[in-house]
């Protein structure tokens, strides 16, 4: 059930924490429990080392990438309180044999959100460790059953230049698109999260609907979701189109693979403001620490090249 929080309760994370101990046993079993997952991976989804400290409620939600409000990482906490996610409309379209207009709730009230604690980390060389409320996008998907056909899934987000000032100016080519293989979609750690630290999603984390796929560089994790399709061909995405030899389509956490302006061999945790703003380095992992989970999606492939 969607952990549902007063507006008057101010969430700080020593208040989760707290709420979090007194769930304790309740919340551990959605996280091993993976029901409907695809047959290819069974395996559970591990816990988070609970050596790994959360990152601020303050920084997640202060410390953003979100264009569509503006480039600097203050600008979405300033401004995405002019987007309007209700009533909100998802359309699913390509090759799938449902497709069409759907209104958010009913999208989204057959799930269960469960918690995920994941790694985020930005190409910009920063991450921090986010506690989502969410659940598997493969549940998603399956409800339209997709066709054979079906081999990639493509994302949009809203681009409406009145709630989002960032749209009117071309830093990117609007809507802001993303994309994975169907398999990648359909991987159980691949979520669309609809809240974060136990309450709805801020406006400024992508709110009503947006993409967290761990093993991947931060952009792929597109916000605030108005349209998914299903696709034969692999579909065009925001950054490759502005930036391709910067940006693949894959985009793969990968130390082994430098950016032209960012290496990604290590990174440092958000952690706090002003000159604490950052942790120390620490080493950047293959596929952000998830290589158990997911290196076997790419068996055979060149990871410089399909990078
Ligand atoms: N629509 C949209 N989605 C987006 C972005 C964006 O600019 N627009 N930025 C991406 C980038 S670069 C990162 S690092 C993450 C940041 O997510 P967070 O602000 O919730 O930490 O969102 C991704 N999703
Ligand atoms: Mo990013």
């Amino acid at each position: 059930m969607p952990i549902r929080i007063r507006p008057s309760e101010i969430t700080s994370e020593s208040v989760y924490l707290r709420r979090r101990q007194l769930m304790g046993a309740a919340l551990a079993a959605p996280l091993l429990a993976l029901p409907g997952c695809s047959d290819a991976h069974q395996e559970a989804v591990p816990p988070t080392p609970q050596a790994e400290a959360l990152t601020s409620w303050a920084d997640v939600t202060n410390y953003n990438n979100f264009y569509e409000f503006g480039t600097a990482k203050t600008d979405p906490a300033k401004h995405a309180h002019t987007l309007v996610t209700r009533p909100w409309g998802v359309t699913i379209a390509g090759e799938a044999e449902v497709t069409g207009h759907f209104e958010l709730d009913d999208l989204i009230q057959p799930h269960q959100a469960q918690e995920r604690i994941y790694r985020l980390r930005c190409v910009e060389g920063w991450s921090m460790v986010i506690p989502w409320l969410g659940f598997p996008l493969a549940d998603l998907l399956k409800r339209f059953r997709p066709t054979s056909r079906a081999r990639f899934v493509a994302f949009e987000t809203l681009a409406d230049p009145r709630q989002m000032p960032g749209v009117r100016q071309r830093i990117l080519q609007w809507p802001y698109r993303e994309g994975l293989r169907i398999d990648e979609a359909m991987h159980p750690l691949t979520l669309l999260a609809t809240g974060l630290y136990g309450r709805e999603l801020p406006n400024q984390n992508g709110a009503p609907l947006r993409l967290v796929v761990p093993w991947k560089y931060g952009f792929k994790s597109i916000k605030s979701i108005v349209k998914i399709s299903f696709v034969e061909q692999m579909p065009p995405t925001s950054w490759n189109l502005s930036q391709p030899n910067e940006y693949g389509f894959y985009s793969n956490v990968n130390p082994a693979v430098r950016h032209p302006r960012w290496s990604q061999k290590t990174e440092r945790r958000i952690a706090g403001s002003g000159s604490k703003l950052f942790a120390e380095r620490i080493p950047t992992l293959p596929f952000n620490g998830y290589a158990d989970e997911v290196a076997s999606l790419y068996a055979g492939m060149d990871l410089r090249l399909w990078f």
